[in-house]
C-alpha cells in the first residue's frame, strides 16, 4: 500500500527529487520538527523495522513574507519526508524532502577545555581574557614560537630533507633523543635498551596508544586516576574501553595534596593496578608531591605489584630545569621498577600543533622491551600508520645540538620565569583587593603553568559571564594566558565571583 502511495506522490511531484527543493522557510520548519521527534524513529533503527513505518501530521505555516500556507500534512516514509496538502480530498502538492541517516546522532556538547577557546573567540569584549586552555602566551598575550624552533626549521629547510614514510615507530633520532632527555643520557636503562620508545601524536596520542596496549594485553586491570585529573585522561580511557577508578589527590580543606587518601587509595586497589601519575606539575592543581612523598608513593606501588604510568607533559616547564622536573620517574626507574611514561612537546618546544610526542615503556629485558615495541607498533599501524615527521625533526635537532638544546633550556627558563612572576602579581593583587582576610597564598604554592583557584562551577561561570574572563568550570586558569598588566583586573574578577557568587 504504502508503495504506491510512495510512487503516486513521486509521479506528482513534476520532478521533485529526492533532493530537498523547498524554500528555506519550509526546510528550517521540517528540520524543527525533526527535533522536536515528532515522528516514528523505529524507521532508523535497523533493516528489519525500515520502511515500515508512516506518520503523518499537519500544520499551518507561513513562507517568508508571513503568508499562510494551505494546512499542509507531513508523511514520513522510506527515509523521506513528504510534505502535501489535500484539496477536495486530492494530493494537489507534494515535496519530498530526505531524512538524513545521520538522524540518531546527538550533538556533542563542546570540550570542557578546547571548547573555551571557541567561546573566548566570539566575545567581541575588549577585556577580555582567555585562561582556558594551557597556551604559552608572551606577556602581550600573543602566541610564542621559540627561536630554538625557528633556528631548527631553517637547519631542516637547509638540508632540503625529503616528506617520506617514517618508520611505524617515528623517526629513530627523535626516538632516541626522547628517551634521554627523559630518563637521561647516563641512565642505564638507556644502554641496557631497557625502553621502548614509540614517536605517537603528542602527550594525548601517547597516552591513547598506551590505553590500547594496556586493553589487549592487561585486560580488566583497572588505571588508577588522581581526583581531580585533566579532563582528557577519563575521556582516553574510556575510549579504549579500559576502566578506571580516581584515587584521593586534591585537599580542598588545606587546598594541598591529601597524600594520605592518595597512599590508602592506591594501597586498596587490586594489586597489579595501573597508577596514572602526573610526572611534574600536576594539572589541575599544580600540587606535586615532594621528593619524600614520591618515595612513599614508589614503595606501595611496589609493594602492590602496580604500574606507575607517568603523563610528562610540562618536562622543563614546571620549574624551568628539565631535569628536576624529571625527577619523579627517574627515582622510580633507579628502584629497577617497570613504568610506562607519556611524553608531550606541546609546552616545552610550543610545537602544541605539531602533535609531537612519545610513548615509553621501560621493561625490566632487553627482549621485553622489543616485544613491547612490536605491539605499540602493530596497534598504531591501524589507528594511523605512522607519525608525522615535522616536529620530530624539530625536536631531534633541538635535543641532538649542544648550542640549540642549551637556548633552549634559556628560553624555557624564560617561559617558566614569565609564569611565575605573573603568579606572585596576582597573588600580590589578589592580597591587597581582598580586605576579607582570605589566606590566597596556596596560589604561590601551586606550580607550573596553571592555578587551581577554589572557584566553584557557579563562581567560574560569574568570572566568564560578568568579566570575560574564559576559564576551565572547574575553577583552573592558565596562567600562562596571563599578563602582569591584567592581574590587577583579574584579582578583581575573582574577588567578586569569590565573595559574592554562591
Ligand atoms: N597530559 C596533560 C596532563 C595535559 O595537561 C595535556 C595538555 C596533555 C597531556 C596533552 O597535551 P598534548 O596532546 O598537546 O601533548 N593539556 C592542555 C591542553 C594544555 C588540552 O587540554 O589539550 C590543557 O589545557 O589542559
Amino acid at each position: 500500500m504504502f508503495e504506491s502511495l510512495s510512487s503516486m506522490a513521486s509521479t506528482m511531484l513534476c520532478g521533485f527529487s529526492s533532493t530537498p527543493t523547498t524554500s528555506p522557510t519550509l526546510q528550517d520548519h521540517c528540520k524543527k520538527k525533526l527535533k522536536m521527534g515528532s515522528f516514528d524513529r523505529t524507521i532508523f533503527s535497523g533493516k528489519k523495522k525500515r520502511n515500515h513505518s508512516i506518520k503523518t501530521m499537519s500544520n499551518q505555516i507561513h513562507d517568508r513574507r508571513g503568508i499562510p500556507w494551505l494546512p499542509l500534512r507531513f508523511l514520513i516514509f522510506n527515509r523521506r519526508i513528504f510534505i502535501y496538502f489535500l484539496s477536495c480530498g486530492r494530493i494537489t502538492l507534494a515535496l519530498a524532502v530526505n531524512v538524513s541517516r545521520f538522524e540518531g546522532v546527538t550533538m556533542a556538547p563542546p570540550d570542557p577545555i578546547l571548547g573555551v577557546s571557541e567561546a573566548f573567540k566570539a566575545d567581541t569584549n575588549e577585556m577580555k581574557l582567555n585562561l582556558g586552555v594551557g597556551d604559552y602566551r608572551t606577556e602581550e598575550l600573543q602566541p610564542y614560537v621559540l627561536n630554538v624552533v625557528k633556528k631548527a626549521e631553517n637547519l631542516i629547510l637547509k638540508r632540503g630533507e625529503n616528506k617520506e614514510y617514517l618508520p611505524i615507530e617515528g623517526l629513530a633520532a627523535f626516538n632516541n633523543a626522547t628517551a634521554e632527555l627523559l630518563f637521561g643520557r647516563d641512565n642505564p636503562v638507556i644502554e641496557q635498551q631497557r625502553v621502548a620508545t614509540v614517536q605517537g601524536l603528542s602527550g594525548t596520542g601517547s597516552l591513547r596508544l598506551a590505553a590500547a596496549l594496556i586493553e589487549r594485553y592487561f585486560p580488566g586491570a583497572k588505571v588508577l586516576i588522581s581526583s581531580p585529573t585533566w579532563g582528557n585522561h577519563k575521556n582516553i580511557f574510556n575510549d579504549a574501553r579500559v576502566p578506571w577508578s580516581e584515587y584521593r589527590y586534591y585537599d580542598p580543606k588545606t587546598i594541598g595534596l591529601d597524600f594520605d587518601g592518595m597512599i590508602s587509595d592506591i594501597k586498596a586497589a587490586p594489586d597489579g593496578s595501573f597508577v596514572l601519575l602526573h610526572g611534574c606539575a600536576h594539572n589541575p592543581t599544580g600540587i606535586d608531591p615532594t621528593p619524600e612523598q614520591w618515595e612513599k608513593i614508589a614503595d606501595v606501588i611496589q609493594e602492590k605489584k602496580h604500574l606507575p604510568f607517568f603523563d610528562v607533559a610540562y618536562q622543563g616547564f614546571a620549574s624551568g630545569s628539565l631535569d628536576a622536573d624529571a625527577s619523579s620517574v627517574r627515582l622510580f626507574a633507579a628502584r629497577g621498577m617497570e613504568l610506562l611514561v607519556a611524553q608531550s612537546y606541546s609546552k616545552n618546544l610550543g610545537l602544541y600543533s605539531e602533535r609531537i610526542g612519545a610513548i615509553n615503556v621501560l621493561c625490566s629485558s632487553a627482549d621485553a622491551a622489543a616485544r613491547v615495541k612490536s605491539q605499540l607498533k602493530r596497534l598504531a599501524r591501524p589507528m594511523y600508520s605512522n607519525p608525522p615527521i615535522h616536529g620530530a625533526r624539530i625536536v631531534a635537532n633541538v635535543v641532538g645540538n649542544p648550542e640549540l638544546f642549551n637556548e633552549w633550556e634559556e628560553e624555557m627558563e624564560l617561559m617558566a620565569s614569565r609564569i611565575k612572576s605573573v603568579r606572585q602579581k596576582l597573588f600580590d593583587s589578589l592580597s591587597a583587593k581582598d580586605k576579607s582576610g582570605k589566606d590566597w597564598s596556596f596560589i604561590l604554592k601551586q606550580i607550573g603553568m596553571f592555578s587551581f583557584t577554589g572557584l566553584s562551577k557557579a563562581q567560574s561561570d560569574n568570572m566568564t559571564n560578568k568579566w570575560h574572563v574564559y576559564m576551565t568550570k572547574d575553577g583552573r586558569i592558565s596562567l600562562a594566558g596571563l599578563s602582569s598588566v591584567k592581574c590587577e583586573y583579574l584579582a578583581d574578577a575573582i574577588v567578586d565571583s569569590f565573595h559574592n557568587v554562591k
